[in-house]
């Protein structure tokens, strides 16, 4: 081999083993492989040589070059594996048989009061649905008996949308889908409606500690043949004894909702002030929790339901309300307000 081929060889030899990263090499491909590069030189001054040892020399300097390239590749290959080795190891450890750590989150305190809602309807026979929170002025209103310009509407502010369809503003909304769902059922085969479906309403509500824009109801339906209001008082009771797992104190009141008649206002005593009048009750010592009645006629009508064969009740449980009630929170604002300090606190142990 020429000596100047050899001498460049244990050059670059030299060279590239002293490089310490990857940015290093680049300087080493440019100033042996690139344009003005030694090993490029030594190709380009072959034109001075006669026939013979050009082709001796070529051949040579060629086999330098792919010496050099594969040599270069390798190196970086090496550095581009140390460096993620480096990375692994300056990765925090994970420990797969240690024990969970204890800051892992919690569910929402709703969440815990609407899945044990949800349990116990479930264990009394009741189906859980979902239903959509954006609706028509149908599903929200005129099917339950609210027509247009109906005064029961100014009880809720409604925020409508620009293609005329709701927020809704009450799980109210679900009747009509639900008595149209299972009534075929009932009437072909006697299985009784037996329904309840949580969900997020909104209105346009001036907020205060017991009132927010957004909050969440569980609306409830059981209809069949000799359904009285014996029957909701019973299901009523038992879901609030089964939720509060101690006694409390309850009032039926007559209400009035275009959807039940007769109607009630079911209050509980305030659990935040034993009845004795705070913010949260509004000062009355009791906290409206879930009105209830005897579905409409004209509910069950326009859900293909014979009022003259069928009646049933229904209820619309404030989920939020009940979940300040279960956890003695005092504001409902604290319960939309993201503040993990508040809500992380609650779990459903019982
Ligand atoms: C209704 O929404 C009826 N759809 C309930 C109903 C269903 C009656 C079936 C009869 C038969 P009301 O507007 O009162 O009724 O709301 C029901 C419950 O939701 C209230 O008792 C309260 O607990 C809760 N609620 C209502 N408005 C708010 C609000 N702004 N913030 C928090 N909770 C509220």
């Amino acid at each position: 081999m020429d000596e100047r081929i050899q001498k460049l060889k244990e050059r670059f030899e030299k060279e590239i083993s002293e490089k310490k990263d990857l940015s290093d090499i680049d300087s080493i491909r440019v100033s042996y492989l690139g344009k003005k590069g030694s090993i490029t030189a030594l190709l380009k001054g072959m034109k001075e040589l006669d026939a013979e040892n050009r082709k001796v020399f070529g051949a040579d300097v060629n086999k330098l070059k792919e010496y050099a390239a594969k040599r270069i590749e390798a190196r970086m290959e090496e550095f581009r594996r140390r460096q993620i080795e480096l990375e692994i190891a300056s990765m925090p450890k994970f420990d797969i048989t240690a024990p969970a750590a204890k800051t892992m989150g919690s569910y929402h305190p709703i969440t815990l009061v609407q899945r044990q809602c949800e349990t116990i309807f479930k264990s009394m026979g009741f189906t859980v649905e979902d239903y959509p929170e954006v609706v028509t002025d149908y599903e929200c209103f005129e099917s339950v008996n609210i027509p247009k310009h109906h005064p029961a509407r100014d009880m809720q502010d409604t925020y409508y949308l620009e293609n005329g369809q709701l927020l809704k503003s009450q799980t109210s909304a679900a009747q009509n889908a639900i008595l149209r769902k299972y009534g075929p059922a009932l009437k072909e085969k006697g299985v009784p409606i037996k329904a309840i479906f949580p969900g997020r309403c909104f209105r346009n509500e001036a907020t205060d500690a017991s009132h927010e824009n957004t909050f969440f109801q569980m609306e409830g339906m059981m209809v069949d043949k000799n359904i009285s209001i014996s029957n909701l008082i019973y299901f009523m009771k038992t879901m609030l004894s089964e939720v509060f797992r101690k006694d409390i104190k309850v009032r039926l009141r007559p209400g009035f909702f275009p959807f039940v008649e007769p109607g009630f206002e079911l209050d509980i005593s305030c659990l935040i002030c034993g009845g004795k009048g705070c913010p949260s009750c509004k000062h009355s010592g009791w906290l409206e929790l879930c009105p209830c009645g005897m579905i409409h006629p004209n509910v069950l009508r326009e859900g293909g339901i014979d009022p003259d064969e069928y009646t049933g009740f229904a209820f619309g449980l404030g989920l939020t309300r009940l979940a300040m009630m279960k956890y003695g929170i005092k504001d409902i604002r604290d319960l939309n307000s993201g503040s993990l300090k508040v809500l992380s606190q609650f779990t459903d142990d019982e």
